[in-house]
């Protein structure tokens, strides 16, 4: 097996490990207006992590690409996401802001770990694989549980999606289309980005209602149309009209995101390519 597959296998026990081990110290204070940064996967976890933080009062909460992040602007506290801990934008970032940082990383020997003030290290949770599966997932798994979610059922869903059959018309599917709401928007985009890493398939994301006013004119027979979580009222008989397939489950979107990655293994295998080996991607993207 590879290790993208083995990291996706894992993750289960990597967020039950995760809730169980919550630095809660470390991580942004209850009422800080906090700015969450980072690079392609870890921009989409934080943006997933900026609403539920909102959502659960905790404070206001702006989630940015860290190329794009307006440092003018006054925040208590950037939490900057990265694996690596050696993306040039997070790391630009931080040394520019005067504001209070923390990091979440994987990997203690690198130069993130000074560049934060205060800096949460998931070593447990590093991966082999250029694709990032379960160190976004489990990160997303603690900083859920310091928001004082209860992760019972994510975790028993985790387990079935990592067990339960893929259908066959999802790893033979000609484009897919992710969709979210809230806090899933970002887990639909990071769904989207797996497939097009992992096994270079044509996919797109959506806020699931944007989907209507547009990307809708692509969908066809054999393309799917996928929802991370519950869908809005009316988007599945819309999406059928076009013979389109439609595909939601009951299971937590973070759950979910498990199904689409093992997917997108799947459609890798299918098509000869590694999946721990990304075509023009590397584990740490530096300029
Ligand atoms: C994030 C990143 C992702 C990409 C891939 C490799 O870096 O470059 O953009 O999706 O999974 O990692 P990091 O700052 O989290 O290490």
């Amino acid at each position: 097996t590879t290790h993208t597959e083995a990291e996706i296998a894992s993750q289960p026990s990597c967020w039950q490990r995760a809730v169980e081990s919550v630095p809660a110290g470390a991580l942004p204070r209850r009422g800080e207006r906090v700015a969450v940064v980072g690079c392609g996967t870890s921009w989409f976890i934080a943006m997933a992590y900026a609403v539920l933080r909102e959502r659960a009062g905790h404070g206001e909460t702006d989630a940015f690409a860290a190329s794009e992040a307006p440092i003018g602007r006054h925040y208590d506290r950037v939490l900057a996401l990265s694996r690596s801990g050696t993306t040039t934008e997070v790391l630009e970032l931080l040394a520019r802001t005067t504001t209070k940082t923390t990091a979440i990383t994987a990997d203690p020997k690198t130069p993130i770990m000074s560049a934060a003030d205060e800096v949460v290290v998931l070593d447990y949770a590093d991966e082999r694989s250029v694709v990032q599966t379960r160190f976004a997932t489990t990160q997303l798994a603690m900083l859920r549980a310091g928001l004082g979610e209860d992760l019972t059922q994510a975790i028993a869903d985790a387990a079935e999606a990592v067990a339960a059959p893929l259908p066959d018309e999802l790893v033979r599917a000609e484009q897919f289309s992710f969709l979210g709401t809230g806090w899933s928007v970002g887990l639909a985009q990071e769904a989207a980005l797996k497939m097009r890493e992992a096994s270079r398939s044509w996919t797109e994301a959506y806020p699931a209602m944007e989907y209507r006013h547009g990307p809708i004119s692509i969908a066809a027979p054999g393309r799917v149309t996928w929802m991370l979580g519950a869908a809005p009222e009316g988007l599945r008989g819309q999406v059928e009209e076009t013979g389109g397939t439609f595909f939601e489950t009951s299971l937590d979107p973070m759950a979910e995101l498990i199904r689409a990655q093992r997917v997108a293994v799947a459609r890798a295998f299918d098509r000869g390519l590694d999946p721990d080996e990304p075509m023009h991607l590397t584990r740490s993207v530096i300029l």
